[in-house]
């Protein structure tokens, strides 16, 4: 049987790509409501080669709905995910709206698909930048232990929106051509300075926070504890936001439980590691780049060395495209375990 299944923010970069992977990887959609604010709505989306016109959403919109993608801000999930959940639906948030709520799942199924059983209706999809350092982290654990995790993040723009793309695009215009321009979009558009991203690095990616974190650093801490269900894993984060238009790269260091563990041993786990691509060979120059992630469904892995002065430290390079598993193929990837395991 198919499905009916519900897109909130369908208009969005990552709205857009939720609505490609249901199609790419032939998810039973028996049919597809696309929604959006008021001020997308009217505006048309394809699907499988027919058009469909973006109505708003309303609380009225979900009624037979079996399953609701949502990625059209916090404000929109906190209003309209309960009203969808309400009436039946099963609603996979890509939002931060309840990520870290008890009776909220938080999944990434290549780590922890099993959480998804205890859903009350809203299961959540992590940040971006959590995502991909899990996959690549969840396959270690499980083979060597896990005790510290340290991660510096390189971040594309696209994570910020679509305006964000814009100004980095217009911004390295201007500066090629020598003429002037204002910042008014990054690092966060509501903060109360702006800074220049092309030819750029700007370590801070949202708000800060009293700790003096950002919120992003906050969310890549706070969701792998809950996503592992490691409330003592130590991790500290440090996130950055690059000249690039998509693809999240990560530095991770990490300290497992054993001492005789060799580079080839994590390789050889990452390897066989499901949603990992291996690209590990500095002899030849071989490692993950952003450029070459784009597109893809993967987290690319590399760079791996043992540290030099620990003997159970590894560092690693970790690279996904964050507008694909960071966001909408692992939103689908849920709705797909949903299927697997008869819940919907
Ligand atoms: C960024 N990670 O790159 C953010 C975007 O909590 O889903 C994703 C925000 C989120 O700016």
């Amino acid at each position: 049987k198919g499905f009916h299944v519900a897109v909130v923010g369908a208009t969005g970069a990552v709205g857009t790509r939720m609505i490609e992977t249901l199609e790419k990887r032939n998810f039973p959609v028996e049919t597809l409501t696309l929604l959006s604010s008021e001020r997308s709505a009217g505006k048309t989306a394809t699907f499988k080669g027919k058009p469909i016109t973006v109505q708003k959403a309303e609380p009225e919109s979900f009624e037979g709905v079996d399953i609701a993608l949502f990625s059209a801000g916090g404000s929109v999930s906190k209003q309209l995910a309960p009203e969808a959940a309400k009436r039946g639906a099963v609603v996979i948030d890509n939002t931060s709206a309840f990520r870290m709520d008890e009776n909220v799942p938080l999944v990434v199924p290549e780590v922890n698909e099993e959480d998804i059983k205890w859903h009350n209706g809203i299961i959540a999809n992590p940040n971006c930048s959590t995502i991909q350092m899990v996959v690549a982290l969840q396959p270690i654990r499980k083979a060597f232990g896990l005790k510290k995790v340290i991660v510096s993040t390189y971040q594309a723009v696209s994570g910020a929106g679509a305006q964000a793309i814009q100004e980095l695009k217009e911004q390295s215009k201007a500066i090629l051509e020598g003429k002037p321009f204002v910042p008014e979009i990054l690092p966060v558009k509501s903060d109360e300075k702006h800074y220049q991203i092309a030819f750029n690095a700007i370590p801070q990616i949202d708000k800060f926070q009293e700790n003096g974190f950002t919120f992003e650093e906050m969310k890549m801490i706070n969701e792998t504890k809950k996503i592992m269900h490691m409330k003592d894993l130590e991790v500290a984060a440090t996130c950055v936001r690059l000249p690039v238009v998509i693809g999240h790269s990560e530095s991770v260091y990490i300290e497992i439980d054993r001492d005789d563990v060799t580079v080839n041993d994590i390789r050889n786990v990452l390897r066989d590691a499901p949603g990992v691509t291996l690209e590990d060979d500095p002899a030849n120059q071989i490692y993950p780049m952003p450029a070459f992630a784009e597109g893809k469904y993967d987290t690319f892995v590399g760079r791996i060395r043992k540290d030099l002065d620990r003997p159970n430290g590894f560092h690693l390079w970790v690279v996904s495209d964050n507008l694909l598993k960071g966001a909408a193929l692992n939103s689908v990837q849920i709705a797909e375990s949903l299927i697997k395991l008869k819940l919907v």
